[in-house]
């Protein structure tokens, strides 16, 4: 069995985490999940919400697509991914933000629903325009997330921008459209697009039934 298993499905966010394996460089295994597995008994066993993507490090089990970033940062320092001493601060603000606040904000706003302005102190997020004023202040400001160096930071919060955006869930700001083209330009990007990109084809074959 690999030291690095990848349980992803390439229609979900398991797109962020193949990224940030690509940006590693090192050699993982992929174990794809149909969604009508995630509840089975055996993927409850790697994670108990039934949701992908998920990675098992040397039996060490780690979910949530932004911890899976940091971690694998962590643990393969030779990348390069993980935060210089003065890039702390920026690398670790940016992630939580973007997994927690934003990622409600931007969620809830493409269901239709708004945080009424009474409430708007009770949300960790408070006011969705608010949250995309300022991640567009931010790459109106800065290339990356640590300013002008890519670090897995920008693997996740870059997914959180470019994959709304791509599905008109986030405005199609100006700081936006270039911070995408830049992880656009990214090999490790591309590769693990057409990976999940084939997978997908594989997966619309038609399959052979049990005689
Ligand atoms: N907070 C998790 C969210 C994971 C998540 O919601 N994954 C979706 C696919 S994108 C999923 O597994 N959905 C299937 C389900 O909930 O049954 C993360 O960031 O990794």
């Amino acid at each position: 069995m690999a030291d690095l298993i990848f349980y992803t499905n390439p229609q979900s966010r398991g797109r962020i985490v193949r990224w940030m394996l690509e940006e590693i460089g090192q050699p993982y295994e992929t174990e794809v999940i149909a969604y009508d597995q995630l509840k089975s008994e055996r993927y409850l066993a790697v994670n108990p919400m039934g949701k992908i993507p998920a990675i098992k490090h040397r039996g060490h089990i780690v979910t949530e697509s932004a911890a899976i970033c940091v971690y694998l940062a962590d643990v393969f320092p030779q990348a390069e991914l993980g935060p210089r001493e003065d890039e702390k601060a920026d690398y670790y603000r940016w992630l939580f933000y973007a997994a927690g606040p934003a990622e409600a904000a931007i969620t809830n706003r493409a269901q239709g629903w708004e945080v009424p302005a009474e409430k708007e102190r009770m949300f960790g997020y408070g006011n969705s325009d608010r949250v995309v004023a300022v991640l567009d202040e931010l790459f109106s400001l800065h290339d990356y997330v640590c300013g002008d160096r890519f670090t897995a930071a920008d693997v996740y919060v870059g997914s959180q921008i470019m994959f709304p955006m791509q599905f008109g869930m986030l405005p199609e700001r100006e700081s936006f459209i270039r911070y995408r083209d830049r992880l656009h330009a990214r090999d490790a990007y591309n590769r693990a697009n057409e990976i999940d990109g084939a997978i997908i084809v594989q997966m619309q074959q038609p399959q052979p039934q049990p005689a």
